[in-house]
C-alpha cells in the first residue's frame, strides 16, 4: 500500500468507528452533478466577435495570458481542466453569447441549436451534459442599463426573443444528450442612482419573463431558473430582479431560484436559504462562487462558507432539488487552474459534508444538549476527512491537489502561450 492507501486505510477505520461508510460517501459524491461554467474561460466576452465590452455590472479584472478567443480553444481548456476533475456528473454551463458562429445578419434575439453545434458534438463525444444562460448584457440593446424591463416595448422584445432562443438550445441540448438542461434568467436590469419609480420595471420584467416561458418545455429537457442580485457596479441603487422579486416569483411558476453567493450581502448565510426553500419542495440552482467585499465572482475556497454550503446541500438533497454551476470569474490567474481550483473545493466541501457523523449532534440538539452539540461539532472538524478525499483522487485516477500545477504549467507552455 502507498501512504495515500494507509492514510485511507485508517481514515476509513475511524470513520467506520462513527457510523460513516466512507465507501459510500465517495460513491455519493461520484453521482452529484456539477456544471462548469464556461465564461471562466473567455473572461465573459462571447464569441460574437462584435466586440462588445462586458456591460451588466460584472468585472473581470486581470489580464493572465491565454484566454480563449473561440468556442475550439474555449473546449481545449475545458477538456483540459475536467482531466483533473473527479465525479460521473461533469456538465458545462454556456452563456448565450459563446456560441460557435453567428451566421449574417443573424443577432441573439433568434439563435437556435446550429449556433451551437460545435458544442452539442462536444458535449455528445463526452457524454456530458449541457446548460445555457442567455446573456442579457454586453450588447447595445442593453439599454441605460435595462433589457426585460426597458420602457421601450422593441428592447423587451429583442431580449424575449434572445431569453427563447436559450430556451429551446437548451431543450435541443436535453433531446441529443439525454439529461435535462437548465436554463437560467440572470437579468442585470437596475439604477446606479436611486429610482423614482420602483414598480413598473418590475411589472415589465415580470411579464417579459412570462413571455420568456411561455413556450411549454418538458423537465425532462429544461429546467427553468431565475436569478436574483443584490447590485452590480454602476447599479448600486437598484437591481429589478432582487431576491424579494424572484423567491415568490420562482415559487408561484414551479422555477428554480437561483442563489447566487456572492448576491447577498456579506453577512447573510446563502446556506441557511437552503433548508428554508427546499422544506416547502422549493427547487435551488446554487452559483457557486466567492464574493470579497462585493460581488468579486474570485475562485472558491474552502472557507466557512462553503463548508456550510456543502453540508447544508447534502442534508437537503433529494438527487432534483438542488442543482451546481460554479460562477466565477478571475483573468489574473491561469483560468484552466481557476476552473480546477474552484471545482475541487466544492467537491471536498460536499465530500465533507458526506463524512460528517451528524446524526449524532442532531441528537444532541433535539434533547437539549447545547453543550454536547458545540463540543461535537467542533470535533467533528479533527476528522480526517482530507485522507478521504486523496484516496477519493487516486481511486479516480485524478491528480492530487499537490501534483496540478505540473500538469497547469505545461498546458500553459504548449497551448496558452501560443495564444498570444
Ligand atoms: C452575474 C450573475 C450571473 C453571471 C453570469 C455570467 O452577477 O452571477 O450568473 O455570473 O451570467
Ligand atoms: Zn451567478
Amino acid at each position: 500500500m502507498n501512504l495515500t492507501e494507509k492514510m485511507y486505510s485508517a481514515a476509513r477505520e475511524l470513520y467506520a468507528s462513527l457510523g460513516i461508510d466512507t465507501e459510500k460517501a465517495m460513491a455519493a459524491l461520484d453521482e452529484i452533478p456539477l456544471s462548469i461554467h464556461a465564461w471562466q474561460g473567455d473572461d465573459v466576452v462571447g464569441f460574437e466577435d462584435t466586440g462588445h465590452a462586458l456591460t451588466g455590472g460584472c468585472q473581470v479584472t486581470g489580464n493572465y495570458p491565454g484566454r480563449a478567443r473561440t468556442s475550439e480553444e474555449l473546449r481545449q481548456d475545458l477538456d483540459e481542466a475536467m482531466k483533473m476533475l473527479p465525479g460521473k456528473k461533469l456538465r458545462v454551463c454556456l452563456q448565450g453569447h459563446e456560441m460557435d458562429m453567428l451566421r449574417p445578419g443573424q443577432d441573439r434575439d433568434n439563435l437556435d441549436i446550429e449556433n451551437f453545434a460545435g458544442w452539442l458534438d462536444w458535449a455528445a463525444d463526452r457524454k456530458i451534459g449541457m446548460d445555457i444562460a442567455p446573456a442579457y448584457y454586453s450588447h447595445p440593446k442593453l439599454d441605460r442599463g435595462l433589457s426585460l424591463s426597458h420602457p421601450d416595448k422593441a428592447i423587451r422584445d429583442f431580449w424575449i426573443g434572445h431569453g427563447q432562443s436559450c430556451r429551446r438550445v437548451a431543450a435541443a441540448f436535453a433531446r441529443r444528450l439525454g439529461t435535462a438542461a437548465v436554463c437560467n434568467q440572470w437579468v442585470p436590469d437596475g439604477y446606479k442612482d436611486t429610482p423614482a419609480d420602483r414598480l413598473a420595471p418590475r411589472e415589465r420584467l415580470q411579464d417579459a419573463l412570462d413571455e420568456v416561458f411561455s413556450e411549454v418545455f418538458p423537465e425532462t429537457e429544461v429546467l427553468d431558473a431565475v436569478e436574483s442580485k443584490l447590485f452590480g457596479i454602476g447599479v448600486e441603487s437598484y437591481t429589478v430582479g432582487s431576491y424579494d422579486f424572484y423567491l415568490p416569483y420562482a415559487a408561484k411558476r414551479n422555477k428554480l431560484i437561483c442563489l447566487d453567493t456572492g448576491h447577498f450581502h456579506p453577512t447573510e448565510s446563502i446556506a441557511d436559504k437552503i433548508s428554508a426553500i427546499c422544506c416547502q419542495q422549493g427547487r435551488i440552482l446554487l452559483h457557486i462562487s466567492r464574493g470579497v467585499r462585493w460581488d468579486s465572482d474570485h475562485v472558491t475556497v474552502l472557507d466557512d462558507a462553503l463548508l456550510d454550503l456543502g453540508r447544508e446541500t447534502v442534508r437537503n438533497w433529494n438527487g432534483n432539488n438542488i442543482f451546481f454551476t460554479l460562477d466565477y470569474f478571475d483573468a489574473s490567474i491561469n483560468r484552466v487552474a481557476a476552473w480546477v481550483i474552484g471545482a475541487r473545493n466544492w467537491q471536498k466541501a460536499l465530500l465533507i459534508g458526506l463524512l460528517e457523523p451528524s446524526k449524532e449532534i442532531y441528537e444532541y440538539e433535539e434533547r437539549g444538549d447545547f453543550t454536547a452539540r458545540l463540543a461535537g461539532k467542533e470535533a467533528i472538524k479533527l476528522l480526517p476527512w482530507s485522507a478521504v478525499w486523496n484516496y477519493y483522487c487516486l481511486s479516480r485516477e485524478i491528480v492530487a491537489d499537490c501534483k496540478i500545477m505540473p500538469l497547469i504549467r505545461n498546458y500553459e507552455q504548449q497551448v496558452l502561450a501560443a495564444r498570444e
